[in-house]
């Protein structure tokens, strides 16, 4: 007989079969003749949870120490994707559990295809949340990810008869074997009601907060194993839940409905993502959302603070904490309630205390993301909070009015209040002002930051802003998904790049050798069969796994300009209908993203994109050479079918409108060569992969400022260019809407009236730029030694990296092992 205790730990395949066996039996109560596929993964998952939880409790053991500064990550979207592989391969049992599952007559694939991804975030900033929480353990720094828990993550996006539907994601329907639920983790948040003046027992003034209603936040756990070590951190979601007293109180006065509204209001809470990509919505439930996570992560750190024996005056040794946006930023305003009203500390050193905690990233320059809440909402959810606000704020000012230069427009734009009907409260410059760091998410946007929307902060407190340029895991992004790549990779540079992404520089040397080019083509089209099966599965469209794989995957957005490359392929289209003798190289445009479903003209991009494939992908005179999809359901599941498969990366946002970008980076890894503005962090891929190996078009972001302000006129490119005359003009005739030339009216309008993000006029550099992808795709070798050199060059772009900076940037952390590891430090804090 094995030891029992292996049976949870251990990780040969015998221990992992048994493990397993005992999981289907008495983890899912089932007998492994009548278990289904899923009770299968739920058993599997089972037994690898055992394996990451009992490093969960080691790594607390062995960080511990009172001296240990750990990373609080607050961010209101993850999007982690499904853990079981990526659990597998980092803890390095993927084959083990491949043979122990064979030895049954299971097949690990199959059941690796049953997990349903947890869609808490709506797209690259929940992504980057969860990249970030891959690297912290994995670089092993001691951290917990803060978020909600969403009973509702994220639509399901089906497409019908061309247009984007939206279905309610039931992720948690048939269970999550990742969490554990801890009630004993609970934690009180109240809202609304008045506050009151009173004097303390030393006659000191204070204020105490009546709230009119209280919920409960319940801690729901998540193990987040590094990469081949032990650290394993967690995702700590909060989900909300009725106060139980509340209830009787109103039961008791025989109101019954009453005691259940109450309880389904506080349950609200957390019942749903809102489903917006760069807007915000100033919703009341919002605001409760983002307040009832923040406080709830403060109440749950302060008190791990305390059991490592200190007192609140030092809470910042203890706890870094990075405000993921503005959406946490009402923490700032918390931390400080707690410390002054709860903790009774004087507000002076409380404020430094919660400066020398926070630190804020800002992900959006866009005027209609930036958050703000009008001072009426936000009192009356938050009384207390709009009185620490406007102190915060009557302190700032009067600091700034101290310095000569400041003048009273100076005042009016750094305000915290905003005074326009109705006055507001601005969250990102309550994150500025109680951050000691801000940092943009790439060096183009840190110094476009700077000078818009923080100009006035950053001239305050020049040293206050830094940049930390995104990252991406090459665990889940290059081993997982792209497991014949990674082997490739590994047989010429040893395995040490999934540790150190740079060492893909040692790649170059093979650019040029005729074996690493054919294999390394061979892997490139065996992941495009794979995505062709996925794309003809689910969309009906086949596609020829040997053209060229024209890929823009993301959020549907005007400012990404997918209807850009609408206008290529009409090009393409109209110009092969004209002349099919013509020269133009077999290609699949992919398209994949969701639209927020109120968002018009998001909306009507996708009907767009599938009237175009409608009536690309049936004429027989173009379909055996332009192919369009839309692959419906964009999320991080399909994404890992997708960057490997990718020859063309659409990187074709309006320049200084685009953050920095996050699949810019894992296409690139996976060796694709991207078309591309100067925007977000494609100038930084650009510099590393060489101008050369980079098809660069369009407008700078000071061109486009320049020529916004010189008066921006669509028409002009209209009337001047032939080829866009003639795809603007097919567009409105109704040829693509079945005869309705309302359809796409609203487009051509908005192009040829406002056109807010310079379609027009990138659109003649954007065909010359593709002109010359279709001119480099006629020779393979070259293009394969572009792949080649895209990958081995895009190192900088590992998450590891954006972490490592961030701990030396910011966080003043080090990472790296804990001074010790060994098994003799067990009796750590039991978080
Ligand atoms: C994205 N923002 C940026 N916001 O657009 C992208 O350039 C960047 O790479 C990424 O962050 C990571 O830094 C983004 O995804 C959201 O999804 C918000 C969700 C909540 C409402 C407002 C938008």
């Amino acid at each position: 007989m094995k030891q029992s205790t292996n049976i949870r730990t251990g990780l040969t395949t015998e221990e992992i079969r048994e493990a397993f066996c005992d999981n289907l039996r008495c983890g899912t109560g089932k007998v492994e003749r009548f278990a289904t596929r899923h009770d299968l993964y739920f058993a599997l998952a089972l037994t690898i949870r055992d394996r990451l939880f009992d490093r969960t409790v080691e790594s607390l053991g062995t960080y511990g120490g009172a001296n240990a500064r750990r990373v609080g990550y607050l961010s209101a979207e993850y999007l982690p994707g499904p853990h079981l592989g990526n659990n597998l391969l980092n803890l390095g049992v993927t084959e083990a559990v491949r043979e122990a599952l064979g030895g049954l007559g299971h097949d690990l694939d199959e059941i690796l295809a049953e997990e349903e991804e947890p869609g808490l975030g709506n797209g690259g900033l929940g992504r980057l949340a969860s990249c970030y929480m891959d690297s912290l353990a994995s670089v092993e720094v001691p951290a917990i990810g803060y978020g909600i828990r969403y009973e509702f993550g994220i639509f399901d996006q089906v497409i019908r008869d061309g247009w984007q539907h939206e279905v309610t994601d039931k992720w948690l329907r048939r269970g999550n074997p990742w969490e554990i639920a801890r009630p004993e983790i609970a934690y009180e948040v109240k809202f609304g009601g008045r506050t009151e003046p009173y004097k303390d027992k030393d006659g000191r003034f204070r204020v105490r907060w009546l709230p009119d209603t209280e919920v409960k936040g319940i801690a729901y756990d998540t193990p987040l194993l590094g990469y081949r070590v032990s650290t394993c951190n967690i995702l700590r979601l909060w989900k909300a839940e009725a106060i139980e007293s509340f209830d009787f109180a109103a039961f008791n006065h025989g109101d019954y409905y009453r005691a259940v509204q109450d309880k389904m209001a506080s349950e609200n809470i957390t019942k749903v993502l809102y489903p917006n990509d760069e807007v915000a919505v100033g919703k009341e439930l919002r605001l409760k959302q983002q307040f009832f996570f923040s406080s709830c992560s403060l109440q749950d750190m302060l008190r791990i603070h305390r059991l490592l024996g200190s007192t609140p005056a030092t809470f910042h040794q203890s706890w870094a904490v990075q405000l993921n946006d503005t959406h946490p930023a009402v923490a700032v305003v918390e931390l400080m309630r707690l410390l002054v009203d709860e903790h009774d500390l004087p507000w002076e050193e409380a404020w430094k205390v919660t400066q020398a905690t926070f630190a804020y990233t800002n992900h959006t320059l866009l005027p209609e993301a930036l958050e703000k809440w009008s001072v009426e909402l936000f009192g009356a959810l938050l009384p207390r909070h709009l009185e620490i606000v406007y102190e915060i704020n009557r302190r700032f000012l009067e600091e700034v009015r101290g310095k000569s230069s400041a003048d009273d427009r100076l005042i009016a734009r750094l305000s915290l209040i905003e005074e326009n009907k109705p006055r507001s409260v601005r969250m990102a410059h309550l994150a500025t002002v109680g951050s000691h760091a801000v940092n943009g998410v790439a060096e183009l946007h840190s110094e476009l930051l700077k000078e818009t929307v923080l100009h006035d902060f950053a001239r305050l407190w020049p040293g206050k802003f830094c940049n930390v340029t995104n990252g991406v895991t090459p665990r889940r992004f290059v081993a997982l998904s792209n497991r014949a790549l990674a082997e490739l990779i590994t047989s010429r540079v040893g395995d040490g790049w999934l540790k150190e992404l740079t060492k893909l520089r040692e790649l170059e040397q093979f650019a040029d050798d005729p074996e690493f080019q054919k294999q390394w083509s061979e892997i490139k089209l065996a992941n495009k069969l794979r995505l062709s099966g996925l794309i003809l599965q689910r969309t009906g469209i086949g596609v020829a796994p040997d053209s060229l794989f024209d890929v823009q995957v993301k959020r549907i957005h005007e400012y990404k300009r997918q209807h850009l490359a609408a206008l290529h392929i009409l090009t393409l289209y109209l110009r092969l209908r004209r002349d099919p003798e013509i020269d133009v190289p077999k290609r699949t445009f992919i398209f994949g993203g969701k639209s927020a479903p109120g968002y018009f003209m998001a909306k009507r991009i996708i009907k767009l994109i599938t009237a175009i494939g409608d009536m690309v992908n049936s004429d027989p005179v173009v379909r055996d050479r332009l192919k369009v999809v839309f692959f419906p359901d964009f999320n991080v599941t399909n994404a890992q079918f997708v960057y490997p498969a990718a020859n063309l990366s659409e990187q074709i946002s309006t320049a200084g409108k685009e953050a920095s970008g996050t699949g810019n980076m894992k296409f690139a890894l996976n060796g694709a060569l991207t078309i591309g503005t100067l925007d977000g962090a494609n100038v930084e891929i650009r510099e590393e992969v060489g101008a050369e190996n980079f098809f660069l078009f369009g407008l700078t972001a000071p061109e486009v400022t320049e020529l916004k302000a010189r008066g921006y006129h669509p028409r002009e490119y209209y009337n001047q260019n032939e080829n866009l005359r003639e795809v603007i003009d097919f567009m409105a005739s109704g040829a693509l809407g079945g005869g309705d030339a309302e359809l796409f009216r609203p487009i051509v309008d908005n192009l040829l009236g406002d056109d807010p993000f310079l379609l027009l006029a990138d659109y003649q550099a954007y065909i010359d730029a593709q002109e010359r992808v279709s001119a480099l795709w006629r020779d393979p070798r070259s293009w394969t030694r572009q792949s080649i050199l895209n990958s081995a060059r895009a190192g900088k772009f590992s998450s590891d990296r954006s972490i490592r900076d961030y701990c030396e940037r910011i966080w003043k952390i080090q990472p790296g092992a804990p001074p010790s590891t060994a098994k003799t430090a067990r009796q750590g804090v039991r978080q």
